[in-house]
């Protein structure tokens, strides 16, 4: 690997309890693993992991709170939280691309669309002003949608403990997801079946991201330019 080729910016999206959080810690496992050779400086990591909501800053703390029912926000204006916290990272997330590490994210500007525009039946949240705040944060090379049935997804452990874990709005959201999927092209969102067991969607991730983590030699894009 030359010391000039930047980080590959990787996402995995889904609904919850599709397994991302799993997905994603064995990913970066497998990247610093493939990595660590004669090549790389050191103890340098080569991937980080990242996840949205980013809970810990004065605006995560906002969100974690309307997560947890504790408070409540106009639907816009979460929305716009939502956002402000991915745009308040997106320095973080280029300084790491450009110092040569891949960024393996849990969830992104994806979730923001999917889980606001939802709402739509009975707001004013439209596809369009939802995706409107997204525009220009730091594409992800790949996104990877782990696929999963809302009424599998229910049945796993944990489900049920925050806002938007019902299966009606998971239907809703999953939807909203495949327009997205569509919008961004098959060669930047692959859908992973998801209700396989663990190794083999790690198999299935792992044969996506390859080619992508050898292909750092183009320009960091930027979402919907
Ligand atoms: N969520 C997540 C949103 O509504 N908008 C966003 O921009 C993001 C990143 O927050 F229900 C929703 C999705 C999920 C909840 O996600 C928190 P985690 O992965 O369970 O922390
Ligand atoms: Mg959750």
């Amino acid at each position: 690997m030359s010391s000039l080729a930047r980080g590959v910016f990787i996402v995995i999206e889904g609904l919850d309890r599709s397994g991302k959080s799993t997905q994603v810690a064995r990913l970066v496992d497998r990247i610093q693993s493939a990595t660590t050779d004669a090549s790389s400086s050191g103890s340098t990591p080569r991937a980080v992991p990242l996840k949205f909501p980013d809970r810990t800053t004065a605006i995560g703390k906002m969100i974690d709170a309307y997560l947890r029912s504790e408070s409540d926000l106009d639907d816009h204006a979460i929305h716009l939280l939502f956002s402000a916290n991915r745009w308040e990272l997106a320095p973080k997330i280029e300084a790491l691309l450009a110092s040569g590490t891949t960024i393996v994210a849990d969830r992104y500007a994806f979730s923001g669309i999917a889980f606001s525009a939802q709402k739509s039946p009975h707001l004013n949240l439209t596809f369009e002003w939802c995706k409107a705040p997204e525009i220009g944060l730091p594409a992800p090379d790949l996104t990877l949608f782990l696929d999963v049935k809302p009424e599998i997804a229910m049945q796993r452990g944990g489900y049920g403990e925050e806002r938007y874990e019902k299966q009606e709005v998971q239907t809703r959201v999953r939807q909203v997801f495949e327009r997205i999927g569509e919008e961004i092209g098959a060669d930047r969102w692959v859908v992973i079946d998801a209700g396989q067991d663990r190794d083999k969607v790690g198999d299935d991730i792992w044969n996506r991201v390859v080619p992508v983590l050898r292909d750092t030699h183009k320009p960091v894009t930027r979402l919907w330019h």
